[in-house]
């Protein structure tokens, strides 16, 4: 068998968080990068290090690479190197995310830390709603985690905004890397009135601006991994794809007949809800902090997520992660299952032709360990665009229905809702997601059939049944984007397949082969 190389074999010092700057160079002032302090040859400019886990060894360069440190261990199971203990904290670690990534992240032997103020917890019971999937209170999720796992969590309920608070823990659990999830990640709460629109942006923005402070003050070298969403791009109804946050070095703007390389500038943002603009302002937020005080972070433009289903939450009924099918918190995939289990027919939103980016549930994981395990370089702000496939909405219902009909005995069918949001029906659609599958080694695990049928057989359980009935009433779309207080009205009702695929055909390059659908011709890229 050939063994592929771990994809961070040859990241050193320079990217490791434990990796102190000592010297004659302030690089992090300076605004300079390595390789020009380099270019100076003068000894006198030369940049030293302190290893904070191995204080013995002095002051020497950063060169040590993750295969020569006795501290990076290679781990077989995600193919690459991961800092021994390494210290992750978690924002949000009580979320549908925050909660799967601890264990996921406890089980490969990180220490884990986290925060969390039951923000969801509380903005789902205010909309009257429940998460689908029954979870365990905080306390008894940890006692679990320690019990069945053999996860250490150190919890704090701390709310993000509380700077005091969060710095105080920064400074007692020194993380070596930190996963922001801390965010309101509803669109349609963020649009329901003003107070729902200032309550996510603040929450979000200041947040995060309040994070990045504290960062630079007490913990400059942890990597911050941010998650931002694919929809902040929009869907350009030019066709021009969505690139990984930053144009790539070969694009050109031509206007005028005159032509200006666009390499390396932000791409352009068309956020789709006042949610989606907390997240272009918190990419701004981060992409400044890095540049001024040489902090790191990779920006995960991450698409829709679905799904119930990782070993570790599965592992006990009490460490299952939460599950929302309301109107505010439920994102479409979800809903489908929930809907579709209800006997309620699959509320697809106008044409339906709308096409967006989607990654299951343990996929998003593994991105994530992915990313922790390759820390950015002092002063690096990346982008990822996290999906495996791209799906028009339509196309998901028929695949969610065909599911259930085909394999649990459902009837499941599909209705076509006035949207009540403002948002393209047709429109192409071209993501470039090349980073993660070539730079940080991720292979999607599970085609969307697959994690579907886990949804089914998790949720057809006559306990969550249950759950799913009491929760009926909050499922209707009633948060309109343009204002108006009523609800959306059915279009049209219709059997699964009975609809034509035409249109726009999503396009996912990931660097490899690019699939045109309608010709079915291959594209080299
Ligand atoms: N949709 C339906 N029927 C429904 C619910 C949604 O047709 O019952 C459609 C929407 O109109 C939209 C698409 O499905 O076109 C996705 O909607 P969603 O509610 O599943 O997801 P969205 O509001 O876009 O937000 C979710 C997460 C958010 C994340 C984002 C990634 O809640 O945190 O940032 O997905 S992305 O969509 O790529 O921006």
């Amino acid at each position: 068998m050939i063994q592929i190389k771990a994809y961070n074999v040859n990241k050193t010092c320079w990217n490791c968080p434990a990796a102190i700057f000592k010297g004659n160079v302030d690089f992090r002032a300076c605004g300079q990068s390595m390789e020009k302090v380099k270019e100076l040859k003068d000894p006198e400019y030369v940049i030293m290090i302190e290893c904070a886990r191995r204080p013995e060894l002095g002051h020497f360069e950063p060169t040590i690479s993750f295969e020569q440190c006795t501290e990076w261990e290679y781990r077989e199971e995600i193919n690459c190197y991961l800092l021994k203990d390494m210290r992750v904290m978690i924002l949000g670690i009580d979320g549908y995310l925050g909660w799967t990534l601890a264990l996921r992240l406890g089980r490969l032997g990180c220490k884990i830390s986290g925060i969390d103020n039951y923000f969801r917890r509380d903005c789902v019971k205010e909309k009257g709603a429940l998460s689908i999937v029954p979870i365990a209170s905080i306390d008894e999720r940890l006692q679990t985690a320690q019990e069945v796992l053999g996860i250490d969590i150190t919890f704090r309920e701390i709310d993000i905004l509380d700077r005091q608070k969060l710095g105080e823990f920064l400074k007692e659990m020194k993380p070596e890397a930190i996963v922001h999830y801390a965010e309101c990640p509803s669109a349609p709460y963020s649009m329901v009135d003003c107070d729902h629109a200032i309550k996510v942006q603040y929450n979000n923005v200041i947040g995060t601006l309040g994070l990045l402070f504290l960062m630079k003050e007490m913990v400059p070298e942890t990597s911050l991994i941010k998650l931002g969403t694919l929809g902040e791009f929009g869907s350009p109804l030019t066709g021009r794809p969505l690139f990984e946050g930053i144009f790539p070095a070969d694009a050109v703007l031509n206007y005028g007949g005159r032509e200006w390389s666009l390499g390396g500038e932000l791409t352009p943002r068309d956020p789709v809800s006042f949610y989606h603009v907390s997240k272009v302002q918190d990419t701004f937020n981060v992409y400044e902090a890095c540049k001024y005080w040489w902090l790191r972070s990779y920006d995960v433009m991450q698409g829709v997520i679905y799904g119930v289903h990782t070993d570790e939450i599965a592992a006990d009924q009490r460490l299952r992660t939460r599950l929302d099918a309301d109107e505010w918190f439920g994102t479409v995939v979800n809903r489908f299952v929930i809907q579709g289990i209800l006997g309620l027919p699959l509320t697809v939103y106008g044409q339906g032709e709308q096409i967006r980016g989607f990654i299951a549930l343990d996929d998003a994981m593994q991105c994530m360990v992915r990313l922790i395990a390759s820390p950015p370089e002092p002063g690096q702000y990346d982008v990822v665009n996290q999906v495996s496939g791209l799906y028009k909405i339509k196309k998901l219902a028929d695949t969610v229905a065909k599911v259930g009909n085909e394999r649990f005995g459902l009837n499941v069918r599909i209705q076509r809702v006035e949207n009540p949001r403002v948002e393209a029906d047709f429109h192409p659609f071209e993501v470039i997601s090349k980073k993660l599958p070539k730079t940080f080694g991720f292979a999607p695990k599970l085609s969307l059939e697959e994690e579907i049928t886990n949804m089914f057989t998790l949720l057809t359980q006559p306990h969550i049944k249950k759950r799913i009935e009491e929760t009926a009433h909050v499922f209707w779309p009633v948060t309109r984007w343009d204002g108006e207080k009523r609800e959306s009205e059915v279009i049209e009702v219709y059997a699964p397949g009975t609809k034509q695929n035409g249109g726009f055909q999503p396009q996912l390059d990931t660097g490899k082969e690019l699939v045109v659908k309608e010709t079915q011709k291959r594209v080299k890229q």
